[in-house]
């Protein structure tokens, strides 16, 4: 018993500093840590975006956001908008958009929306959205095939659609949604 005590009265006096420096380490590491996670967040998060499809005899015109008569409204796969993020955080953005056609030029539209059924303002003679309607934010416009564009926005929470409005693509199916979290 006394022994015991002895030998364990030296151990939780040489503890308590102990934990005490390894919480300053810990508050100290904390707050780095803290810095290291805030600076990237104010930078822009970058964004690949693949354009990419060809123009096929077959093409489908229906396959805009809520214009598919089937009420399905999953792009097809013959023209598209790639994203490899669905949602990224609030604030700067840059979309790094590379056309990879064989042959085709496409651009890149980015437009709020409210909800992923509601059709958007379309000029069904010129089979593509009415761009004085939309309100897109900006665009990579006119990229030859292989050739890359990049475009920074601020973007507040919400859905955004990217999508090429050459003439034709978007009923093609050539867009997809962003989520922009808070
Ligand atoms: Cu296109």
């Amino acid at each position: 018993m006394t022994i015991a005590c002895g030998s364990s009265e030296p151990k939780t006096s040489a503890k308590r500093p102990s934990s005490f420096v390894m919480g300053l380490v810990a508050v100290g590491l904390a707050s780095v840590f803290a810095a290291a996670l805030v600076r990237p967040a104010e930078a822009a998060t970058t964004l690949t975006v693949s354009l990419w499809g060809d123009m096929s005899a077959s093409m489908p015109t229906d396959d805009g956001i809520g214009m598919r008569k089937s009420g399905k409204n999953e792009p097809k796969p013959n023209m598209g908008v790639t994203i490899y993020q669905h949602a990224i955080k609030a604030g700067p953005v840059t979309f790094a958009v590379t056309n990879h056609s064989e042959k085709t030029i496409h651009e890149m539209l980015v437009v709020p929306i409210k909800d992923t059924k509601t059709a958007l303002p379309y000029l069904a003679g010129e089979h593509r959205l009415d761009e004085d309607k939309i309100h897109s934010l900006g665009e990579v416009s006119e990229l030859d095939p292989g050739k890359s564009g990049s475009l920074t926005l601020k973007l507040k929470p919400g859905k955004y659609l990217l999508a090429c409005n050459a003439p034709g693509h978007y009923a093609a199916g050539m867009w997809t949604v962003l989520t922009v979290t808070p």
